[in-house]
């Protein structure tokens, strides 16, 4: 069996050969496109001038709002799958804007010429007038309303609900104490390897658009709303996507914009993203909880009370919406925590729209509830594993204050478990002696619990050809992760056959009938478990198959390890390449099988610790980073633990280095060289385990998600570790050399 074996990933060999077929490796003759942006942050346009762009050599076409917004039946919207979008104020965002930009860098036209360097010459030749208006660029400010950025929507505040459960007043009444806490996520970009990208060919009134995105189907559906083309006529297909983080889920003007011009000229035109436009097109967090919590002296949170501030940019985007949502709703986390006032406000600033990014909401949720939890051990002077001890959840399934429902584990066991087998107690002992010498060096530990594998379902179809080999079709769209590889195994698993004959597939909206795609850590237990049912549905038609073949009973039919053998008679037998060959022989011919699988979502859950070393200059790094983890079943360790290490980095780039500044005008004054983005230097030694006492959810692969789990956890982790190495406190993500100095 291959399940919980670390079998390599089946289809890299491309990837390590430089052979791997990006969006920008499609070579199909089609137009450049370049955009031309916004230098001000709030301005009216008053006139676009495109004429001198036009006469440059190759120069095409170049479009504003005039030609192209007219063409679109709608805009960009929050994701109504999983939103109600009615408790948010937003107007569809069109192409380009009509006559307002919004923030620094805001396209408001397309170039379209033969090559790369004409398009970017003629991009300097395109004269926009601005009339500059008072931007406002604070949330602080926005949410005041002197500046409305949306006229149309009279306030700059797109979402303001509160989220109270129990009676918060009466803990604040019955308090032996009252802890101030405030947590703050700066500005950041995800920052893929592979930038945005897109091409799109419209021919016959057919739309083809090669994509970089995590979800081709929905893509489909949003080109099929925005431009009126029936989804038949659309084909959306992602090629390999080097890596999105939860960005690539959202559809950018610019993408839209780049397909609208290949509507209008009849001829293919692409797009990659400079490094530059991928940081403007791809920002992510901001947000800033404050808050009091009410405390007994023993530790006990009796109450949470607190505001979540929270930026959408200029723009609400597809994703954008889920954040003020589920943030207040995972607060409580893992600990029986019932009694919380939180109100959440999204506002609108003259800055870049904010998207995902890994983890999306549940960094933050952590983030808060762990800095309370480490906040309030060190006011009343108790430890970081007490404290947790002492308001975690102790009995599963377990009903959050806000109507999630936990599903399964021991919270209080993985913890102690954790600080055994991760050494936590050694290392903080280990910390204060090197203090004693001199050395500022830290550990720290935080808990957290996730809420994955939205649903609600996923596609899966099994092809068996005449040969017997097996072409898995998976609705996941994995772009980095290796999920293929787990699909594999599963559906190898599943039929009792060896796994080199099974080839799995994904992203191409002809060839796969329904999607969701891959975020929110779903991809190998729903799409895992989707491929389990339809294997079994394979399965049982190849029984079928036999016992007619036999002329029995299909109960009469058993089948192990590639045969089938009749009960009755063990030396009547059918290999598996002969019941699939007989099986495009017969009259209902042929085995394919497809399904459509529905599940709720699962709480995967962690205790993560850090070690932290800070130079004479302020300068942070994280020496080791160690990971205990249930996350159900561990369906590949290998590479679950890559996920561990992936968002490890990524948690100690958002910690310590990573943050997207922007000027009092809203421009982003970081480039890709003073963004620092972590590199192999910055990578902490990593150990990661996996429960073996694990409790699965309840999803047929019994696994649950892992995919963002350090990036969940680790920004709390790696603070708590720098608050111990410098003995200070400290609130924010990143942290930086400047603070730690102060
Ligand atoms: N896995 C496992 N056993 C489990 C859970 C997971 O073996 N019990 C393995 C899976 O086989 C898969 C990986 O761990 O290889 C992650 O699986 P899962 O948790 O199901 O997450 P998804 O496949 O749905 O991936 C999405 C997740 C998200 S939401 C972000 S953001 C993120 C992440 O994956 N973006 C990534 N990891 C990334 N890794 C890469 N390389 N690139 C990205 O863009
Ligand atoms: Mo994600």
């Amino acid at each position: 069996s291959y399940v919980g074996k670390p079998v390599k990933r089946l289809y890299d060999d491309k990837f390590v050969a430089g052979k791997s077929t990006y969006v920008d490796d499609i070579r199909i003759p089609a137009l450049y496109a370049g955009f031309v942006r916004s230098t001000y942050p709030h301005a009216m346009i008053k006139r676009i001038d495109v004429s001198d762009a036009l006469k440059v050599n190759g120069i095409v076409a170049v479009f504003t709002a005039k030609e192209i917004n007219p063409l679109l039946k709608g805009g960009i919207r929050p994701w109504p799958t999983y939103i109600d979008i009615r408790s948010f104020r937003y107007s569809e965002r069109k192409a380009f804007p009509d006559n307002k930009v919004k923030y620094v860098g805001e396209p408001v036209a397309i170039v379209l010429g033969q090559d790369k360097y004409s398009v970017r010459d003629a991009i300097d030749k395109v004269v926009v007038d601005y009339e500059p208006l008072k931007p406002v660029t604070k949330m602080e400010e926005a949410e005041k309303d002197q500046v409305i950025i949306h006229e149309e929507l009279k306030t700059n505040i797109s979402y303001k609900i509160p989220f109270k459960a129990g009676e918060v007043d009466k803990t604040f009444n019955e308090a032996d104490k009252v802890v101030r806490v405030e947590a703050i996520n700066e500005r950041l970009i995800p920052n893929p390897m592979e930038p945005r990208g897109i091409v799109s060919r419209y021919e016959a009134g057919t739309l083809s658009v090669w994509y970089s995105t995590q979800v081709p189907h929905y893509m489909r559906s949003e080109f099929s709303r925005i431009l009126g083309i029936p989804e038949s006529k659309i084909k959306v297909s992602m090629p390999d996507v080097g890596g999105a983080f939860g960005a690539k889920v959202h559809l950018m003007p610019e993408e839209l914009a780049v397909v609208a011009s290949s509507v209008i000229l009849g001829r293919p035109v692409r797009w990659t993203a400079t490094r530059s436009e991928e940081m403007l097109a791809s920002e992510a967090r901001h947000n800033v909880f404050t808050g009091e919590v009410a405390v007994k002296r023993d530790g006990t949170i009796l109450g949470i009370k607190g505001k979540l501030l929270l930026d959408l940019g200029a723009y609400i985007t597809v994703t954008a919406g889920i954040q003020p949502l589920i943030i207040p709703m995972m607060i409580p986390g893992p600990y029986k925590i019932r009694n919380l006032d939180i109100e959440s406000v999204a506002v609108y600033t003259n800055t870049p729209p904010i998207t995902m990014y890994r983890g999306a909401s549940r960094p933050e949720a952590t983030y808060i509830i762990e800095r309370i939890m480490s906040t309030v051990a060190d006011e009343l002077g108790l430890d970081d594993v007490s404290i947790r001890e002492k308001n975690l959840v102790t009995e599963l399934p377990y009903a959050n204050p806000f109507g999630l429902r936990y599903d399964s584990g021991d919270y209080v066991g993985l913890l102690r478990e954790g600080v055994k087998r991760l050494g936590y107690y050694e290392l903080k002992k280990w910390a204060e002696d090197e203090r004693k010498k001199g050395h500022r060096v830290g550990v720290g530990l935080a808990y957290y619990l996730e809420i994955c594998s939205f649903g609600p379902w996923e596609y899966a179809e099994v092809r068996v050809d005449e040969r017997g080999d097996v072409l898995v079709i998976t609705g996941t769209t994995p772009h980095g992760q290796g999920t293929e590889t787990a699909i594999a195994q599963i559906v190898a698993d599943a039929l009792q056959i060896d796994i080199s004959r099974v080839r799995v597939i994904w992203g191409d909206t002809d060839t796969v009938a329904a999607s969701m795609g891959t975020y929110g850590s779903r991809s190998v237990t729903i799409g895992g478990s989707a491929a389990i049912k339809v294997a079994e549905k394979i399965l049982d038609k190849m029984k079928r198959i036999a016992a007619s073949t036999w002329n029995v009973d299909v109960q009469e039919v058993q089948y192990e390890k590639g045969e089938f053998k009749l009960r009755s008679d063990p030396s009547k037998r059918m290999s598996w390449d002969d019941v699939a060959n007989i099986a495009y022989r017969s009259h209902d011919p042929g085995l394919v099988e497809k399904i459509i699988y529905e599940n709720d979502v699962t709480f995967p859950y962690g205790v993560h610790i850090a070690t932290v070393e800070v130079d004479d200059t302020g300068i942070a790094r994280v020496l080791e980073y160690r990971a205990y983890d249930d996350i159900g079943k561990v369906v590949n360790p290998a590479l679950a633990e890559a996920q561990i290490h992936g968002g490890g980095v990524q948690a100690v780039g958002q910690a310590l280095y990573e943050q997207a500044l922007l000027n009092e005008n809203g421009q982003l004054i970081v480039t890709y060289a003073d963004y620092y983005v972590p590199t192999a230097v910055e990578a902490p030694k990593f150990t990661s385990i996996f429960a073996d006492q694990y409790h699965p959810s309840n999803y047929p692969t019994g696994s649950k998600g892992v995919g963002e789990a350090a990036l969940i956890v680790g920004p709390a982790v790696i603070i708590r570790a720098l608050e111990d190495a410098v003995g200070a406190r400290f609130t924010k993500t990143p942290t930086t050399p400047e603070e730690i100095m102060k």
